[in-house]
């Protein structure tokens, strides 16, 4: 018996703690969209708690009325349907409640599947096994595992996948829909104010599917216009002489003789894109979608990325001294926003 509280204090603890180190609160909305599904969440609950409530007390009043010894009359014990106005009542009641659960929920289902054709911004979204890739045509730019979207703002997603399929999922600002080779699907959504929104892929699709994750960074459209200006912007780390190169600079050699076959660090939808386009990395927040982008775990992510996500096609580049392992991460996060600005003048 004391093996089972322990081991039920025990679960408890892991439920408890583990949904707060990643917040994805469907309860919480960020935009239109998902605040419209909430209500509905909220509504259909209020609808099931009411029979469920009505269910109970019946259920409660009838054990205490036959119990055993009570002196209810119980003048036949087969079961006869002779009572018309009963049989009806508990035939009809439950066609009307899924009448009035269905209704709203079809019609915003029909009314998102209508905004998903109209004329609102546009982001390509591809997922790959076990990465996102984001495409803007109206910025003419490529980024991966974050994606910026202007605040305030009617979005269409048009999702694509490279292998298998994968689902595209951020629920703070609205429903999922899946990402399927060979096909486009349309998913509309809402932003609302400006912040950081936790996505996930949400269709079982390989070893490393759990840490298939992304964020979504909301924020105004003039920011928005800054950031995705820098995205195109050609970002090197200031030249030295060869004797007293820099630490960065001996960086971006190592990545390109080793890793720009399948990294582009600019922001162009180029050939070599087996990997996350890697522009405006040292802003990024998250290294692949799942763990903070500081120097201790970008060299962990670089010597064994398998260790992180199991079966990716990233090769582990545990053959590099400490002394290249610092001057990779240091140009990998020497490529910022800020940078982008000393450039321009
Ligand atoms: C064979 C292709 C390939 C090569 C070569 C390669 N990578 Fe990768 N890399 C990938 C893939 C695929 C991923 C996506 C992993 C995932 O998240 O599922 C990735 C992910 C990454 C990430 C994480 C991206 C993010 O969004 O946080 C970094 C950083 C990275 N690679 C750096 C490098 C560096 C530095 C090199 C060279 C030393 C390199 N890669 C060489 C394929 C490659
Ligand atoms: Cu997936």
């Amino acid at each position: 018996m004391k093996g089972a509280w322990t081991s039920t204090w025990v679960l408890l603890l892991i439920i408890l703690t583990s949904g707060c180190q990643i917040r994805m609160d469907v309860l919480d909305p960020a935009g239109g969209v998902a605040e419209e599904q909430r209500h509905l969440i909220v509504f259909s609950l209020v609808v099931m708690m009411i029979v469920l409530v009505v269910v109970f007390i019946l259920f409660t009043k009838f054990i205490w009325r036959y119990r055993e010894n009570s002196k209810a009359d119980r003048p036949d014990h087969t079961l006869r349907n002779d009572n018309k106005k009963l049989e009806i009542t508990w035939t009809v009641l439950p066609v009307v409640v899924l009448g009035v659960l269905a209704v709203p929920m079809l019609m915003q289902a029909y009314n998102l599947e209508t905004k998903a054709d109209r004329d609102a911004y546009r982001v390509k979204v591809t997922g790959r096994q076990y990465w996102w890739q984001f495409d803007y045509p109206n910025e003419n730019i490529r980024t991966s595992q974050e994606l910026h979207l202007p605040a305030n703002e009617e979005v269409v997603i048009e999702l694509e996948a490279s292998d298998v399929i994968h689902s595209f999922w951020v629920p703070q600002l609205g429903g999922k829909k899946d990402a399927i080779p060979g096909e486009t699907n349309r998913l509309y959504l809402e932003t609302g104010d400006p912040g950081v929104y936790e996505g996930k892929c949400a269709e079982l699709c390989g070893a490393a599917h759990t840490d298939m994750r992304f964020q979504v960074v909301v924020e105004e459209e003039e920011d928005f216009e800054a950031w995705s200006d820098a995205v195109k912007q050609d970002i090197t780390p200031e030249e030295t002489e060869p004797e007293e190169e820099g630490s960065a600079n001996k960086g971006e050699r190592i990545f390109q003789e080793n890793c720009l076959a399948c990294h582009a660090v600019d922001g162009a939808d180029t050939e070599n894109d087996r990997g996350p386009n890697l522009a405006l990395y040292g802003d990024q927040k998250k290294i692949s979608g799942m763990m903070t982008n500081d120097k201790e775990n970008l060299k962990a992510w670089l010597r064994e990325p398998e260790s992180f996500k199991p079966s990716t096609e990233m090769p582990a580049y545990d053959n590099l001294t400490e002394e290249e392992m610092d001057a990779l991460v240091d140009y990998l996060h020497s490529i910022t926003s800020d940078k982008a600005e000393e450039g321009r003048d």
